[in-house]
């Protein structure tokens, strides 16, 4: 099986079924592109969703980013984001105890219901990781969360001990489908990988093929390097919405890490 090939040891260590949804979207597309939807509003989202959806593998949001949403609006998000095989995926970053994270599946952006994958900080300890479970739960559905790593912005305090601490946490957890790793350094995607291991994906932002800084303490590093470093999906924003061809810019960060993918 082609996805099978592609992924080698990732395809048969992680266990997460949404692990293997991702990687199998991917080989089909042949993109390891997760889009940074950062834009205001959803008629915005929606149509740069279908401007590059044949050329991603996931679509991140920052649901209370958005201008006009309300539940009703948001459904043309999830439907447009479905119409490309795309999995949801809230960068929420829970942090708080897991009780509260509970609640905050709910709510006004009722999170639980329409998100598979969510990121959230290790800070508050291993219950939040339960929490977020239980949310999927009340509506019987399965999700997978992303800890927070590693960040890829300029002096987070995220230090090596606090990495090690999370991917213990992570590792004592189904639920954990894998970490948010610091593009912007192959050096830190590396040892990350490392400490990881095989069975859990590694995701990281802070990549961008032009530019090496971003807004406000943001870094960037090259696709490739991250991606032979050691991570399974490039998350990339500016460098596809920022664009004057958001279509063609994600068909670029597409194909360079297809073949970083292949080559690895
Ligand atoms: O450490 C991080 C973690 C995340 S999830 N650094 C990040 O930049 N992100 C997210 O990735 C951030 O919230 C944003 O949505 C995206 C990067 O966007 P870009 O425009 O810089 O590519």
């Amino acid at each position: 099986m082609r996805a099978e090939k592609a992924w080698g040891a990732r395809w048969r260590s992680c266990a997460h079924p949404l692990a293997h949804r991702f990687m199998e979207t991917a080989a089909e597309k042949e993109t390891l592109v997760v889009l940074a939807a950062d834009l205001g509003t959803v008629d915005e989202l929606v149509r740069l969703i279908h401007q590059v959806g044949g050329h991603i593998a996931a679509l991140k949001t920052h649901v209370d980013t958005i201008e006009d949403f309300s539940p009703e609006n948001w459904q043309n998000v999830v439907d447009a984001a479905q119409s490309h095989d795309l999995m949801l995926f809230e960068d929420r970053k829970f942090a708080d105890i897991g009780k509260v994270s509970l609640t905050q599946m709910s709510g006004v952006y009722d999170i639980r219901s329409w998100a598979d994958l969510v990121t959230a900080h290790s800070v508050s300890g291993p219950d939040i990781i339960d929490g977020i479970a239980a949310g999927w739960d009340e509506v019987k559905r399965v999700g997978g969360i992303f800890l927070l790593a590693q960040m890829s912005s300029r002096g987070n305090l995220l230090s090596d001990d606090y990495t090690a601490e999370t991917i213990a946490t992570g590792t004592a957890s189904p639920h954990v489908l894998g970490y948010i790793g610091n593009g912007s350094s192959p050096e830190e995607v590396a040892s990350l990988r490392v400490r990881v291991g095989v069975g859990r994906m590694i995701w990281t932002p802070g990549v961008n093929l032009s530019a090496t800084e971003g807004a406000l303490g943001q870094r960037y590093g090259h696709p490739t390097d991250a991606i032979k470093a050691g991570a399974d999906a490039i998350i990339v924003g500016s460098g596809i919405h920022g664009s004057d061809d958001p279509g063609a810019a994600a068909a670029t960060y597409a194909e360079v890490s297809w073949s970083a993918l292949l080559e690895r």
